[in-house]
């Protein structure tokens, strides 16, 4: 059985990576999963302490997720401080986990910066409460874009671990089930979470600097689309995108080499829910001055009724913060089962 998990952190304003590397595959999950979606506040402070508005962020996320289409009734939203097992899962991992692999770790050497002994320690433990985060509710399935791939990874270790180290106690408990992993046979408690990461745009890059992520945290606004942009903003960092001088080919080995032809047909292909190839059979052999127009009109369709669905429900924030309310009752109730069995296998008398 599929148990999907993700979050989204409630720090800045969200944009297209986001969207396409995430949101939109969370709902294009919901049909036959169990799916359960989450605002990550506890994330959002490990970089930086304070924030000008985080109960303003944190509904914005979650009303993202309902403006894109999220059915907050058949599955469940909420903002993981409501549920106190994540950061008591966390506590058990950080005991798990090593300070080595927390240390290879590429977003905590880029976000840390130089100055690493001056990061916080929540930054240095965030892929551990990352693993709670999803093995709470014993995830198997996690959406994310490419970027958190190595944290993913480092979920499984944890997970691993935690199933070898504790294997006496999980039978004693008569807890777990027989799974292979690879070709070795495991008593596991957690499952191997999955990442899913595919489809044409796995890590959406800057529309100014096509070798590097479109992220929240780029000084430039014209290197991101903006969830919350209008038409004309939305035309005007198009038109602006950085591109060469040469047309779009007509096959995909066309696009080696060139990271903003290849990004910009990657989100063109994400967007209309097709391959990259097949936008290439459609756009193959024109000029930027003909795919930009077309991009820019096929990101307003997609983009402004979310927009608008989103302001919409910021207006009157008691329905957000309702759907907010009952997912967390929701979702303390099915972590709590969890923590019970997982204080049962630690020992922890209760
Ligand atoms: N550029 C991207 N392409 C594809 N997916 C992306 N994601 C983020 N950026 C891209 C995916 O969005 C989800 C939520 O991300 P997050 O809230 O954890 O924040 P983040 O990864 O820290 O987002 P930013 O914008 O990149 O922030 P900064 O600037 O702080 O680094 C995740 O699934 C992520 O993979």
């Amino acid at each position: 059985n599929k148990l999907v998990f993700s979050g989204v952190q409630p720090t800045g304003n969200l944009h297209l990576g986001n969207y396409l590397g995430a949101i939109r595959k969370f709902v294009a999950l919901q049909d036959g999963n169990d799916c359960i979606y989450c605002v990550v506040d506890l994330h959002s402070i490990t970089a930086q302490l304070v924030h000008p508005d985080l109960p303003g962020q944190i509904r914005s996320i979650a009303a993202a997720f309902i403006a894109s289409g999220i059915d907050a009734e058949k599955h469940i939203v909420f903002n993981q401080s409501a549920v106190p097992q994540h950061a008591e899962l966390a506590w058990v991992f950080n005991c798990v986990a090593r300070i080595g692999w927390m240390n290879r770790m590429t977003q905590f050497k880029d976000k840390a910066g130089k100055d690493r002994e001056n990061a916080s320690l929540g930054l240095l433990a965030y892929p551990s409460l990352m693993a709670a985060d999803i093995l709470v509710y014993r995830g198997t399935h996690v959406p994310v874009g490419d970027d958190q791939k190595q944290h993913l990874e480092l979920a499984r270790d944890i997970a691993m671990k935690f199933n070898l180290d504790y294997a006496d106690n999980i039978r004693k408990a008569g807890l777990g089930t027989d799974i292979k992993v690879g070709d070795e046979p495991v008593h596991a408690y957690f499952p191997m979470v999955e990442p899913l990461i595919d489809g044409p745009a796995p890590r959406v890059m800057s529309l100014r600097d096509g070798t590097k992520k479109m992220s929240k945290s780029d000084p430039s606004d014209l290197s991101r689309i903006n969830l919350m942009d209008d038409e004309e903003t939305i035309s005007k960092k198009i038109r602006k995108a950085k591109t060469d001088p040469d047309g779009l080919p007509s096959d995909i080995e066309g696009l080696k080499g060139r990271p903003e032809a290849d990004n910009l047909v990657g989100i063109y292909a994400a967007l209309a829910d097709k391959s990259k190839a097949q936008v290439l059979s459609e756009f193959g052999g024109q000029q930027f001055s003909v795919f930009k127009p077309a991009l820019v009109e096929l990101a307003v369709h997609v983009l402004s009724p979310i927009t608008a669905e989103m302001r919409r429900l910021m207006d009157d924030t008691s329905h957000i913060d309702n759907i907010l309310r009952k997912g967390g009752e929701r979702a303390r109730e099915r972590a709590e089962k969890t923590m019970n069995e997982v204080r049962d296998i630690v020992g922890f008398l209760r």
